[in-house]
């Protein structure tokens, strides 16, 4: 036993003053860690900027586009600090692990952090740095959420177990198909019938709870004309799964057709697309 086990009963390595820690040594520590933050650093850009464009819904609203850019600078923020703490791990796990046979001596630490000025100073500043640059960030993307453009469109937005139903109350029409217009904001008054669902029509980049006996109210401006999909973002039940319904922005032409071909008379189908027109250019 004792020949293969270091004698630890003389306590050598405890009681014996800490090693000097080598400048030149500690230099070469600082400059490979440092290549390796720069390496990850730039790994994480490119993958923040892959990653949000490849993984995120597409945008087909202003809404989802705050959404998108907001992920993208979020990533983009975080990529140097995630990259520094994985270089020095890593290079802490390379560098610093005992190798099979050598001695039980630890290497010698470097200088401590503690009342390093320079060390501390530049750490809370570029956490301070950082911190309030996302707090404004996030504040002014959700005060530009927030802005009512005049003659929006209301969409009364009812959940049950476990399909959507779609009101223009406008023009009187009920749908099981989410159509609005392309450039002329929504504003949608959700609610539900049974239990708590949430209404997500993924790519206009919103999302609320529909709250049985209570109205929640958020609001999009379709950018683009296309597909999108609302589903449902609250565990309501056995067939949550299913709970999704088609959504569609076309014109300001197509959205009249479609009031039209769902009752409502072409008087007030045309009032209200005009509406559309007007805002949206269409
Ligand atoms: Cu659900």
């Amino acid at each position: 036993m004792s020949s293969e086990h270091p004698d630890l009963s003389a306590d050598a390595t405890v009681a014996s003053p800490p090693l000097k820690p080598d400048a030149k040594e500690n230099k070469k520590n600082v400059t490979v860690i440092a290549a390796l933050w720069l390496v990850l650093t730039a790994i994480g850009i490119a993958l923040s900027i892959w990653l949000t464009s490849a993984l995120l819904p597409s945008s087909m609203s202003t809404e989802m586009g705050g959404v998108r850019s907001t992920v993208l600078v979020f990533s983009l923020a975080a990529a140097p600090v995630v990259a520094f703490v994985l270089a020095t791990s890593i290079y802490s796990l390379l560098a610093w692990r005992k190798a099979p046979g050598s001695a039980d001596v630890p290497p010698p630490d470097a200088p401590p952090l503690r009342g390093n000025a320079a060390a501390t100073g530049i750490w809370l500043l570029t956490s301070s740095v950082l911190v309030v640059f996302l707090l404004v960030w996030g504040l002014s993307e959700w005060s530009a959420q927030q802005v009512v453009q005049p003659n929006d469109l209301v969409v009364k937005v009812t959940g049950q177990q476990w399909i959507w139903n779609f009101t223009y109350p406008d023009a009187k029409v009920d749908s099981h198909a989410l159509v609005v217009p392309l450039g002329r904001q929504v504003q949608f008054n959700v609610t539900s019938l049974d239990v708590t669902h949430g209404f997500w029509p993924v790519q206009l980049g919103q999302q609320v709870d529909a709250n049985p006996g209570l109205v929640t109210t958020i609001r999009v401006t379709p950018t683009h004309l296309g597909h999108f999909v609302v589903r449902c973002s609250q565990l309501c039940g056995l067939y949550h799964a299913y709970m999704y319904a088609q959504g569609d922005v076309v014109t300001a032409k197509a959205f009249e057709q479609f009031l039209e071909h769902h009752g409502a008379s072409a008087a007030t189908s045309a009032k209200v697309a005009l509406l559309a027109a007007r805002q949206g250019g269409q």
